[in-house]
């Protein structure tokens, strides 16, 4: 870092509380800032984290309008439920305020109306779609119809979900009203614009020129934004949700969601240090860091800073703005409205004390640079391998032996040998590069290094082998299990950012450390004579069950989403009864049916079809029955297809089937029995 600061102004994208929080908001928001946020609380240096509900936009209002309840009760129920369970997960905001605070509304007003008499903003008259019916103008997610593109019907009006492309609501075909299913009709309607053309050249010279260290996602994000050339930009909207605009002849138009969320961080400021909050905003020793996902880079590196220049006051500027990837979910893009998502408060209901593997897994697996994937195997197994098997081992086996030889009392080194030396270099070495990952917020390679701590301890007593130089020079033990302790004590404090829960228990088995970073790398945390406490397992092993109930949830919810998704084919090309006619369908009943061997999609069926020879049919529908399911059922066939040699089996004809859109699949049968060889017309 070029330039020490005085302070760390965290700032963390406020949540949308249009529902709950999941693991990919954990991954690539709050984790982060969080573990940089105690970290800078270990080292001692000044840092507020600000956090927040973002209790307005469009989601929100149709998210009301769905339940027949008010957008007030959806954004109480979801900041409540929000707020709560980041406490459970140990996000340690300074503060965790809401957009519809009157605080909130009050600034956001006051920023607005600077910039309106400064003359910042542009006014413009424009069409948009308006519902005659509900009196009202709809904004873009309000209007559906069909896509301009791929002529899907259920387009939106800012984007069609089907082909992914972004639209102008007044590019649909057919428009209409979701309130009232109205045609919408074009009416001019007057907003503000804040011209980003006229920050342009400032903010060019401010990221191109004086952020060359942002993560090269962010950078290049804002680079081809600001080589495409910035326009102005509409900050206020036709709807009844959120700030009202605060100036005359303005009824019925409030901010836009994107212009009052970031003035929501200095609101929150503001109601946690109504006297120093200025300091944190203007005096150009804080440093500002905003913690975001990618879908935020542009609202926080080119809108936000631009109506921060246009306020002028002093403003700070993000120092850096470290935006992760997104997290998939085994495999698949997590969404709210699919429910295909680990949501944080069921996540802490299932697993009751397991805040930090949650903590510990998303870090570890973090999308900083690429998209990354969530499975609960992987879960599993870096509970199992890495927490239980590396970490909680090596206390364990520190405490257990330092009970067994001095009653629990930390014993006095003698000195240090080779071996040790070497440990405590690698030590130092580890501290160093975890520092300067943590700074450059590089937080997986940072868990690494905290993780090489159990590493080493582990590689140390094994090289030490204390429990054989016990019997032979227990002098030589007492340094090694002196060192050890100063392992364990270390660990307490590099892991304190990473996994809180785990480091405060740590440090009561320790018979208490005080954490502090620049402590790290020592091998006096904790005197020699302390007595530790009893072990107790920092990990336990989760087992199978625990992740087959997870991987079941998420299979039914996929079955679920599937039957909601689906749309029935389009109907082939008429034919006439004579095509009809052609067909010879009949009812056989099942006498055998086997599996063909060495082919798992097909079974073998002897059918009675009324004919004393019966006759073969080879089906590949194996996935979905077990073949003695089967016997007795009656089926419907194909009589007269030409038969085909199927692995070396003639098949005379072909089983009817129907494939449902959850991917099971169900043999057509009569509805009673029939006699065998009857024809269905
Ligand atoms: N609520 C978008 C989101 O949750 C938005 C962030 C606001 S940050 C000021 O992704
Ligand atoms: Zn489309």
């Amino acid at each position: 870092m070029a330039k020490e600061y005085k302070r760390t102004l965290i700032t963390t994208a406020l949540p949308y509380t249009n529902g709950p929080v999941h693991i990919g908001h954990l991954a690539g928001v709050y984790i982060p800032a969080d573990i940089y946020a105690r970290y800078l609380r270990l080292a001692g240096r000044p840092v507020t984290m600000i956090g927040g509900s973002d209790e307005h936009g469009v989601p929100i209002t149709l998210k009301a309008r769905k339940e027949g309840v008010t957008p007030q009760d959806i954004v109480d129920r979801y900041h409540k439920l929000i707020k709560e369970s980041f406490e459970g997960l140990g996000i340690s905001f300074d503060i965790y305020s809401r957009t519809t605070s009157k605080i909130h509304s009050d600034t956001a007003s006051e920023f607005f109306r600077r910039l309106y008499d400064k003359g910042e903003f542009i006014e413009k008259t424009s069409e948009q779609l308006y519902d005659p019916e509900a009196k009202q103008f709809l904004a873009d997610r309000y209007v559906t119809g069909e896509c301009p593109h791929c002529h899907n019907q259920g387009a939106y009006g800012d984007q069609c979900e089907a082909c992914g492309t972004t639209l102008a609501a007044t590019e649909l075909i057919n428009p209409k009203s979701t309130i009232t299913g109205a045609t919408p009709e074009l009416r001019q309607t007057k907003h503000w614009y804040l011209p980003l053309d006229k920050w342009e050249p400032r903010l060019r010279e401010w990221i191109l020129e004086g952020h060359k260290e942002w993560k090269t996602n962010v950078y290049g994000q804002c680079k081809s934004w600001l080589d495409l050339g910035l326009q102005p930009r509409a900050v206020s909207r036709d709807l009844s949700w959120g700030v009202p605009v605060p100036v005359e002849g303005a009824e019925g138009k409030v901010l836009y969601v994107w212009f009052d969320a970031p003035i929501g961080y200095i609101s929150n400021t503001k109601e946690l240090m109504p006297d120093s909050w200025e300091t944190w905003w203007k005096d150009p020793e804080t440093r500002v860091i905003n913690f975001i996902g990618k879908d935020n880079i542009v609202f926080h590196c080119i809108v936000f800073p631009a109506m921060l220049m246009a306020y002028g006051d002093n403003f700070q500027l993000p120092d850096n703005v470290p935006a992760n990837e997104f997290l998939n979910l085994e495999g698949d893009k997590i969404s709210t409205s699919r429910n295909w998502a680990v949501w944080l408060h069921e996540y802490l209901a299932d697993f009751p004390g397991k805040q930090d593997v949650l903590r510990y897994v998303l870090t570890a697996n973090a999308p900083e640079t690429k998209d990354n994937d969530f499975t609960w195997k992987d879960f599993q197994a870096r509970n199992n391998n890495e927490l239980v098997a590396i970490l909680g081992n090596f206390v364990n086996r520190v405490v257990v032996l330092t009970h067994k030889y001095y009653e629990g009392a930390v014993p006095a080194p003698g000195e240090y040998t080779q071996l040790d030396r070497e440990m405590i270099d690698e030590m130092q070495a580890l501290k160093a590069s975890l520092t300067e990952n943590l700074e450059t917020f590089h937080f997986r390679e940072a868990l690494k290094d905290a993780m090489g701590f159990a590493r080493l301890g582990n590689k140390y007593l094994q090289d030490c082998e204390p429990w054989k130089t016990v019997k032979t020079d227990p002098e030589r033990v007492k340094t090694i299990m002196y060192l050890c302790a100063q392992l364990c004590a270390n660990i307490a404090v590099v892991m304190e950012p990473f996994m809180p829960f785990m480091s405060e228990k740590l440090v009561k088995i320790l018979g208490g450390v005080n954490l502090n970073w620049n402590e790290v790398g020592s091998t006096d945390i904790i005197k020699a004579g302390t007595v530790l406490g009893e072990a107790e397992l920092l990990f336990e092993k989760i087992d199978d069950s625990a992740i087959q109930k997870q991987t079941d949830r998420l299979e039914a919810i996929k079955k679920a989403n599937a039957m909601a998704a689906f749309q029935p084919e389009k109907v082939l090309p008429e034919v006439g009864i004579d095509d009809f006619a052609k067909l010879d369908l009949r009812i056989g009943t099942v006498l055998e049916c086997q599996a063909v061997p060495k082919a798992n999609k097909l079974l073998r069926f002897t059918i009675d079809d009324g004919t004393p020879s019966h006759r073969t049919i080879v089906s590949g529908i194996a996935k979905f029955y077990k073949p003695e399911e089967l016997v007795g059922k009656q089926v419907i066939f194909i009589a007269n297809l030409a038969p085909a040699k199927i692995r070396g089996i003639e098949s005379q004809g072909m089983i009817l089937s129907a494939l449902n859109a959850d991917g099971s699949l169900v043999v057509a049968a009569p509805s009673a029995k029939c006699t065998p060889g009857a024809q269905v017309k």
